[in-house]
This record gives C-alpha cells, sequence and structure tokens, in this order.
C-alpha cells in the first residue's frame, strides 16, 4: 500500500516537472508566422494559380508582415521582404544560411549539386568559387582583356542595328548574341556568328531551362512526382541533353590542345586546377577532388549565368528607353558632351556618365533580375531578428519587395534614374540602403563586375549611334515581366535610326 503511494507520489512529481519544463523552463521557439497549410499539401491552395510568385509574396506582405513563412508541400519555407533581414541572413550569418535546398530540377540542371550558383555549401564549393573567382579577375585584370572583348562584340551589334536600320527590329536576338559572344570568348575563347546553327540551339535550350528550373514547379515540391510522365521535366532532359553535348564538344577540343602551362580561358584554368588537384594528393579535400562533372558544371552555370542575366537587364534597359523617350535623351546628350563623336565610349568614361549609370541603376531596382535569389537553406538552427529558425528552413529572399519597399523608396513603382544622383546630377549614390540587385555575403552574384561592364559598354555604343524608338504599326507591352528563375522581359520590336552625326560615318568600329 505503502509502496504504491509513493510510486503515485512520484509519478504525479514528474509530471508536474515534466509539464513546467515544457511550458515554463524550455523557451517556447518563436517561429515567423504562417499561412494557413494543410497536411502534405502545407500552404499550396493560397499558392496555386499565381505564376507571379514575387508579386504574390510582396501582397502577402500586407496580412503577414515582412517576415512570414509557409509550407510548399512538406518544405518548411521563410520568406523575407525587409532589407534588415536580409542583410541579416546574406552578410551576418551568411555561413548559417550559405546552403541550398535540392531541387529535382536544379539537380538535374547541375548534376546532383555539382556547380556553384545551385550547390550546397561545402569546402569543395568553396574551392571551386575561388578559382572562378580568380580566373574571373584574371581576365578582368586591368579589365583591358575584357574590355577589348566586349567593345569588338558592342561594334559588330552596331554594324548589325546599321544595316538593319528602317526596318523593325528583333533586338532581344541580337543582343543575346553579342553576350553570348562574351561569355563564349570567356569561357571557350570562340564566338557565333548571326544565323549560326550552333548559337541558335544554344538559344533554344536556355530557353527551356529558363522555363522549367527552380520555378517550385509541382515536382520540386513534391518530388515523388517526377516518377510520373510530366511535361516540363521532359522538356529539361532534353534540353540538358542539349546543352551538354555542346559542352563536351568543347571540353573534348580543350583537353586534346591543353598543354599544361597556358590557360587561355576559363575552360584551361579549371583543368590546369584540376590537374594540379590530382598531382597534389596532400589536398585536403579528404578524396573529394574536382571531377569532370564538377568542371563541366561549373563552366555551364558560369555560361548559362553570363548569358541569361546580362540579355536579360539589357532587354528591360532598351524597353525602359522605348517607354520614356526622355530618358533616352539625356543619356544622349550625356554622351555628346562627355564622349563626342570623334572615339568610341571606354570604361573609364563610367566615371562621368553618371545619369546612364543612374538609369542602368534604376532598371535594376525596378525590375531585378533575380526577383527571390536562389532559396537558401539554414545549415543549423538559427535566427532571423526575433525569430527562431529551424536547421533546413528554406529561406527565400523577396527582391522585389525589398526594391519596392515604400518607406524606403519614393513611389517605388515609378521609373525614375533620378534618384540616384546626388543634387549636382555629378556623382551617383543609391539613396536607400534596401537596394541589393546582385544579392550580397557568402553567395553573392560573382559576375557583378563582368555584368557592369557590359551593360555600360553596350548601352553607351549603340546611344552614341543610334536612337531607338517603337516601330511604325508597333505597339509596346506592359513592362511586366514573367517570373522564372529570372524575371522575363515580354517580347518587343525596335527600330533603331542613326544619328544625325553619324551619317555617312563608320559605325562599326
Ligand atoms: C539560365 C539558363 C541556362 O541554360 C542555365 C542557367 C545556368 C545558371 C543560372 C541561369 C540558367 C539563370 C540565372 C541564374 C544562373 C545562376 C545564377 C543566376 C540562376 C538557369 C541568378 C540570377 O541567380
Amino acid at each position: 500500500m505503502m509502496s504504491l503511494s509513493v510510486a503515485l507520489l512520484l509519478m504525479l512529481t514528474f509530471l508536474f516537472f515534466w509539464k513546467l519544463a515544457k511550458w515554463k523552463l524550455v523557451p517556447r521557439l518563436n517561429y515567423p508566422r504562417s499561412l494557413p497549410s494543410l497536411p502534405i499539401i502545407g500552404s499550396l491552395l493560397q499558392l496555386a494559380g499565381q505564376p507571379q510568385v514575387h508579386l504574390l509574396f510582396h501582397r502577402l506582405q500586407q496580412k503577414y508582415g515582412n517576415l512570414y513563412s509557409l509550407y510548399m508541400g512538406s518544405h518548411y519555407v521563410v520568406v523575407v521582404n525587409n532589407y534588415l533581414h536580409a542583410k541579416e541572413v546574406l552578410l551576418k550569418k551568411g555561413k548559417i544560411f550559405a546552403g541550398r535546398p535540392r531541387m529535382v530540377t536544379t539537380d538535374l540542371l547541375t548534376r546532383n549539386g555539382k556547380d556553384i550558383a545551385f550547390a550546397t555549401y561545402s569546402p569543395l564549393w568553396k574551392f571551386q568559387r575561388k578559382l572562378v573567382h580568380s580566373a574571373l579577375s584574371m581576365f578582368g585584370k586591368g579589365s583591358l582583356a575584357l574590355e577589348k572583348i566586349i567593345c569588338q562584340e558592342a561594334a559588330s551589334l552596331c554594324g548589325i542595328l546599321n544595316v538593319t536600320q528602317e526596318s523593325s527590329l528583333d533586338i532581344a536576338s541580337e543582343l543575346t548574341r553579342a553576350v553570348t559572344n562574351v561569355v563564349c570568348n570567356l569561357c571557350f575563347k570562340s564566338s557565333y556568328h548571326r544565323g549560326d546553327a550552333e548559337f541558335e540551339a544554344m538559344l533554344q535550350y536556355s530557353q527551356g531551362i529558363v522555363d522549367t528550373v527552380a520555378k517550385e514547379g509541382l515536382v520540386d515540391i513534391f518530388p515523388w512526382l517526377q516518377s510520373f510522365p510530366n511535361k516540363d521535366l521532359a522538356l529539361l532532359k532534353q534540353c540538358v541533353a542539349m546543352r551538354d553535348q555542346l559542352l563536351y564538344q568543347q571540353f573534348a577540343k580543350h583537353k586534346e590542345a591543353f598543354n599544361g602551362d597556358s590557360a587561355n580561358d576559363l575552360m584551361d584554368v579549371l583543368l590546369k586546377a584540376k590537374l594540379n588537384m590530382e598531382n597534389n594528393n596532400s589536398h585536403l579535400l579528404q578524396g573529394q577532388g574536382l571531377t569532370e562533372d564538377h568542371l563541366l558544371m561549373t563552366v555551364a552555370d558560369i555560361f548559362g549565368a553570363g548569358v541569361e542575366t546580362t540579355t536579360t537587364v539589357l532587354k528591360w534597359i532598351v524597353l525602359y528607353l522605348l517607354l520614356y523617350p526622355e530618358v533616352q535623351q539625356k543619356i544622349q546628350d550625356e554622351l555628346d558632351q562627355k564622349v563626342g563623336y570623334n572615339r568610341n565610349p571606354q570604361l573609364s568614361d563610367r566615371l562621368h556618365m553618371t545619369y546612364l549609370e543612374a538609369t542602368i541603376s534604376e532598371v535594376l531596382r525596378i525590375r531585378p533580375v533575380s526577383p527571390l535569389l536562389i532559396p537558401h537553406e539554414a545549415l543549423e538552427d538559427t535566427s532571423i531578428g526575433e525569430y527562431d529558425i529551424p536547421k533546413g528552413a528554406r529561406i527565400v529572399i523577396n527582391l522585389w519587395s525589398i526594391h519596392h519597399d515604400e518607406k524606403e523608396w519614393d513611389k517605388p513603382g515609378e521609373f525614375n534614374p533620378g534618384r540616384f544622383l546626388d543634387e549636382s546630377g555629378n556623382h551617383i549614390y543609391s539613396p536607400s540602403p534596401s537596394y541589393l540587385p546582385f544579392g550580397a555575403g557568402v553567395r553573392v552574384c560573382m559576375g557583378e563586375v563582368l555584368a557592369k561592364m557590359e551593360l555600360f559598354l553596350f548601352m553607351a555604343w549603340i546611344l552614341q549611334r543610334f536612337t531607338l524608338s517603337i516601330p511604325e504599326g508597333h505597339t509596346l507591352p506592359e513592362p511586366e515581366g514573367k517570373f522564372g528563375v529570372v524575371l522575363q522581359v515580354p517580347n518587343f520590336k525596335v527600330k533603331a535610326t542613326l544619328r544625325k552625326a553619324w551619317e555617312g560615318l563608320e559605325v562599326d568600329q
């Protein structure tokens, strides 16, 4: 009898302390507010049928605040809409949030994360990044080599605009070819001519990839769907196969010509690094060196990123110049004053061409090329602001919201390059810290320097020689942009008219 009551008492005491520990002593975790969610499908009911994900996430702030969470199927996702939280994720806790979630589509694109952009954080990843970084700065050093390559492409682009002058031109594909040739030169020391069949094939597979990869499509949310027939996934596989074929051709050519000493392009630099690593077994990568797949996926990444992003921004710039002819006029006035007609624009002009620089900055703000960046993943239990974030959470940085924050930007929906200039107009500055067009921190864009060089030089060369306008009988699309791995520009036609001062002059040299 006695032992029974002792046991009962012990049990009650245990229960009491257990409850106390649960509710009082162990602090309850404070997770961000969550959208309603159901088992298995999570918050998909709120997301279904809303392809413009960046706009939806922007709107949801009104109801849920600027840091909220949701479930994509079973994945816990935290959406960041404010620059202070974004900087905490990207800079202050950069390493903790440096992971990438695995997704069916990006795994297919990158052979299970052997690239840089979509691969998660690891010592090998850090090494790959360092390699590419030093290769890019090697080409960029003194920037002369790159400047020369870009100007060569700008000249040939201007030659084409001159030939097609009075007709309406699909400027997008000309811009794409010019940008592609810069990256081709950098990666493979090769280039494409107009109408080149291989170039057309590249355009086609690249569009297929942009249309299907990392869009938080159903397959990425429910990986088991990949065992069912799936149109998008089939297209992606076909496009990746086309890409691989071109990539292998380049790889074979380079391997054959490689002599171990000189490195003429990015592919050579990576081949050399791979050889060095193999010869030097003391490397601390636990036998997990740079494989052939890593090398190929790294080049594919640089190539894809180099082409798709810069072309997209150039198309946005041209569309905004057609929508705001007065901005175009101001850039041309600046060009006439600071560069004139007797010489070509060069990188050193960037310092004085503040209105063109401000226009580029404003386009990058109002239409960020990567509106949700690429999702990050928390590598350990951590926090953002006052909120707890569990290990494995996916963090989506909504750059669209950050660039359209009314507390930070005066009339954020308005296109106004002047907001990036001081009163004298001679200095460019950012009026708000809520501006991250290239991301920030451990995973910041690797091509920022190259991209800025290209945007400036291509636009300066074109506008020095031509005035862009809407061809007769055509109208412009709304500059809405279609959400995807990049914010895609609607199609439009352009008429490029040679400026008076250039009549009778050579425009392509
Ligand atoms: C573009 C289509 C290419 O065929 C493959 C490719 C590779 C790298 C990706 C790029 C695509 C889209 C833009 C990305 C880039 C890596 C970094 C860049 C996602 C899918 C951005 C904006 O973050």
